[in-house]
This record gives structure tokens, C-alpha cells and sequence, in this order.
């Protein structure tokens, strides 16, 4: 082993090294805390001052679902072993550099827009040192550390990726709701520009993760992590499709995936009124756009084609339902639950139900929101809210609407029509309560359940 990776690893093990986490979102600031809380010295470093001052102060900007966060946030700070800065130079006299930034697509072409990943390893180059490891955290398409990464920070440090630096792309593996858990408790895929780095990135993650660390190359870590999201994403098409074909044929989705799946090896996902989040939205779009020499995927993008279609087929299910009481969107009121992409999440990124009430109301509806868990949608019970409305869509799966009263629903609505999206409403008990009810996926009428 070269003596720059044997000095390397000998201060990662020794907790003598010092690390600097360039952006602290959801995923570098769980990175970051759990590094400080594991011993080393942390520089977390993010452009937005508003947030740097926030955590700088030991408070976590992420507010709902994760009080073991913000507990270490506040530990690590006081103990000064997190030191937050917005300046890059920051990361001048570190061992470690770890980039996690925001990695999106563009909503019209699906294009990756590097323009955040760009600035951060511009900003980070002239700081870097021979010796240092340098890991690229963000979900990236396959060939960017070679086509973005490598030649942005060799131009702007003078250095050689592969003799200077020890280079890696190490995707996050974070679940919201579960940062720290799944931080300490997922697997994580090592891709190393050498087998030096990887060796060095092992000595660091050994120190939080306590999973497997797959060692491999930068571009099979790329096409790993925007596979196994792409894959999901086409797991869920496949159910939402099936959906769709047994409402058409007058059948119940959820008995015949129940059936399926007693199949071995079967496991149909869970049809729903749409697909949101972070990832699952991005990431196929960011493994076909890394394709080469002309390879046109199809099942990727119709897949996304299927799951962003979900909040239009709620709208087409309000419809029907309002067209059998004799009503039309234009005069009708729309009570929507459920505003997050996740049941008992207050995260609303890339959000089914804004696509749905961006239709609705392009259509001429009046429509209410109700979220208990998403700020500006959590006033007053959901019952209030629907008072006098013409039908209610429930879109996220939240325990609050686990239970609701049908009986008072139906009393409470001007036109008693209910739209299940998430398999929330139990149909004969809608039926005794005079509900009209449309359940997506079950094509079958109440008397017939
Ligand atoms: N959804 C369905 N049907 C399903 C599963 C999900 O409609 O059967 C919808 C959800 O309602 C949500 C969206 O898809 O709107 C995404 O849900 P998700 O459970 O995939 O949650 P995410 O977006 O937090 O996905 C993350 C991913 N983790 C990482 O990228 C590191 C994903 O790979 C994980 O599988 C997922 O968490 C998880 O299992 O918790």
C-alpha cells in the first residue's frame, strides 16, 4: 500500500482525521453529524447561510421524523466536533472531502442539471491536497465522475485524480423518516477511481456504517444507484398498470395482488395515486441518460410515463364520481388529504397530490388541502375541512385517515363522493354510509365486494 494511503488510513482509523462535508442536506447533514458523533472533526460546509447559522446553532433544519438527528446535531456542536462554515475554504487542511449535493433533472428534457455539482467541485478544487479523499456522495448518471467530476477537479487543483487524490463515488443510500437508522444500517457501494481509494473510503464508512461496503469501480457505483431506484420505480408501474386493467374490467386490484404475490417469488408493489419523493422520481431518468451509443431505453421511461399519469387517473376518478350525482368539476369543491409524497411524512418533494390539484384547479374546481404533517395544510380536523365539499381524494396514506368517521363524512359533504388512492377506505363500510365511493385499482361496485 503507497505511504499516502497507509498515512491515510492510519489517521481514519486512529479518529485523527479531519473531514469537510461540502452541502448539508438530508443527506450530508446525517453524514456529517454521524462522522462528528463517531469521533472525527467534521467542517460541514453549505452556501445557504440561513441554514449553516441554523445548525451552526446545534438546531436541525429537518424538522418532522427524525429526533435522533437533531439530538446529535446538538451534541456534535456543543462538543465542537461539527463546525459549520460557508465558505469552501473551509475545507483547506482536510484528510477527507465528502460532496453531497442536490442532483436533479431538468422537468422538461430529464436532463441532468449538474449546475449545483459543477459549482461545489469548482469551489472545493483549489483547496484540495495530494493525498486527500475525495468522495462524490451525490446520485449521479453513469460516466459523470469521469465526463464532469474528474476533469473539473484536476483543472482546478492540479492534481491527478488517479496518482494525486484518492477519487471515489460512494451514492447515498438515506431514506427519509429513517436518516440516521438507515445510514448505520444500509449497505453502502464503494466505487473507487483506484483500488487505493476504495481501500481508503472502507477505513472511513467502516467507522459509521455498519454493513456491508461492496467494493467496486466509479461507473458500475453509478449504474448501481440509479438502478436500484429505476428498478423500484418500474416495480411500482407494474403495479399501477395492473391497477388500471382491473378497474377496467370490473376487478379488485388489492385481491389480486394478494393472490400474486402468494406465488413464490412475486411480490407486486402497493398501486397508488402517485409516485413522489426525491429519488424515485430522478433516478431512472438519471441511469438513461447515461446510456451510450445510441441505446434508447423504453421500459424506463414508460414506467415514468405509468407513475406520473397516477394523480391525473384521481383526477379522471373525481370525475366520474361528481358526473354520477350530476356535477361537473367547474362547480365543484375537491377536499384533497394528503399533501406529502410519503404517509406520516411532512416531506412534500415532488408531491403527487400538487400535480393533482394543479389539474383540478386548471379545470375550474375550488379545491381545500388537508396535511397533517406539511406546514400551511395542518390546520383544523379534516372532518372541518371537507364540511360542504362535492368529494374528498384521499392521496397519501397518512394513519389520519386510517379512520375516518364515514358516517360523518357523508352527513358533512354537499355531494357525497370519496376517492380512495391509497387502499385507505374500507368499501362496504363506504357503501352503508351512503358513500359513493371509487377506489383506485377496484373496478368493482359496493354490492359487489
Ligand atoms: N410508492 C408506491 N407504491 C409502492 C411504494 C412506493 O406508490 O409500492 C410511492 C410512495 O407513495 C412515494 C414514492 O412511491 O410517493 C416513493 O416511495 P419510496 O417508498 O420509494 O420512498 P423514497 O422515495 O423515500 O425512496 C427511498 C429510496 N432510498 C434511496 O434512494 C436511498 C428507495 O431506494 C428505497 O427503496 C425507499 O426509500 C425505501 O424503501 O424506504
Amino acid at each position: 500500500m503507497p505511504d499516502h494511503v497507509r498515512n491515510i488510513v492510519r489517521r481514519l482509523d486512529a479518529g485523527e482525521a479531519h473531514i469537510a462535508v461540502l452541502g448539508l442536506g438530508y443527506v450530508g447533514l446525517p453524514v456529517a453529524a454521524a462522522l462528528a458523533g463517531a469521533g472525527y472533526v467534521v467542517r460541514g460546509i453549505d452556501v445557504r447561510a440561513d441554514r449553516a447559522a441554523m445548525i451552526a446553532r446545534g438546531e436541525s433544519p429537518i424538522q418532522s421524523g427524525e429526533p435522533d438527528l437533531a439530538d446529535l446535531i446538538a451534541a456534535v456542536v456543543a462538543a465542537r466536533r461539527l463546525q459549520v462554515a460557508i465558505d469552501s475554504a473551509a475545507i483547506a487542511g482536510a484528510d477527507v472531502l465528502i460532496v453531497v449535493v442536490d442532483t436533479p433533472v431538468h422537468p422538461d428534457t430529464h436532463q441532468p442539471d449538474y449546475a449545483n455539482l459543477h459549482a461545489a467541485l469548482a469551489a472545493a478544487a483549489p483547496h484540495l491536497k495530494a493525498g486527500m479523499l475525495v468522495i462524490v456522495e451525490s446520485t449521479i448518471a453513469p460516466g459523470t465522475m469521469q465526463s464532469v467530476v474528474v476533469p473539473v477537479l484536476e483543472s482546478g487543483s492540479g492534481l491527478s485524480a488517479a496518482h494525486d487524490l484518492l477519487l471515489v463515488h460512494c451514492p447515498e443510500r438515506i431514506m427519509p423518516g429513517k436518516l440516521l437508522a438507515n445510514l448505520r444500517s444500509c449497505s453502502r457501494v464503494i466505487g473507487g477511481w483506484t483500488p487505493d481509494a476504495a481501500r481508503a473510503a472502507v477505513a472511513l464508512y467502516r467507522r459509521i456504517v455498519h454493513a456491508d461496503l461492496d467494493v467496486t469501480d466509479c461507473l458500475t457505483a453509478e449504474i448501481v444507484k440509479t438502478a436500484e431506484n429505476a428498478y423500484r420505480d418500474v416495480q411500482i408501474a407494474f403495479a399501477n398498470e395492473l391497477a388500471l386493467i382491473c378497474e377496467s374490467v370490473g376487478a379488485d386490484v388489492w385481491t389480486v395482488r394478494d393472490l400474486v404475490n402468494h406465488s413464490p417469488g412475486r411480490q407486486v408493489h402497493l398501486p397508488g395515486a402517485g409516485v413522489g419523493g426525491h429519488c424515485i422520481p430522478k433516478d431512472p431518468w438519471l441511469l438513461i441518460a447515461g446510456s451510450r451509443n445510441g441505446h434508447a431505453a423504453h421500459l424506463i421511461p414508460t414506467a415514468r410515463a405509468i407513475n406520473e399519469g397516477m394523480p391525473m387517473h384521481m383526477a379522471s376518478l373525481i370525475r366520474q364520481g361528481l358526473h354520477l350525482h350530476g356535477r361537473d368539476l367547474a362547480q365543484s369543491t375537491i377536499a384533497v388529504l394528503g399533501y406529502a409524497y410519503l404517509e406520516n411524512s411532512d416531506d412534500d418533494r415532488n408531491s403527487p397530490s400538487a400535480a393533482l390539484v394543479a389539474h383540478l384547479t386548471a379545470a375550474g374546481a375550488e379545491v381545500r388541502i388537508h396535511d397533517p404533517y406539511v406546514a400551511g395544510y395542518a390546520g383544523g380536523p379534516v372532518l372541518d375541512l371537507i364540511a360542504g365539499a362535492d368529494a374528498v381524494a384521499i392521496m397519501v396514506g397518512h394513519h389520519q385517515y386510517n379512520s375516518l368517521n364515514l358516517c360523518t363524512l357523508k352527513q358533512r359533504l354537499r355531494t357525497p363522493v370519496l376517492v380512495d388512492g391509497r387502499h385507505v377506505v374500507d368499501d362496504v363500510a363506504a357503501a352503508e354510509a351512503g358513500l359513493t365511493l371509487l377506489s383506485l385499482g377496484n373496478g368493482r361496485t359496493p354490492w359487489e365486494s
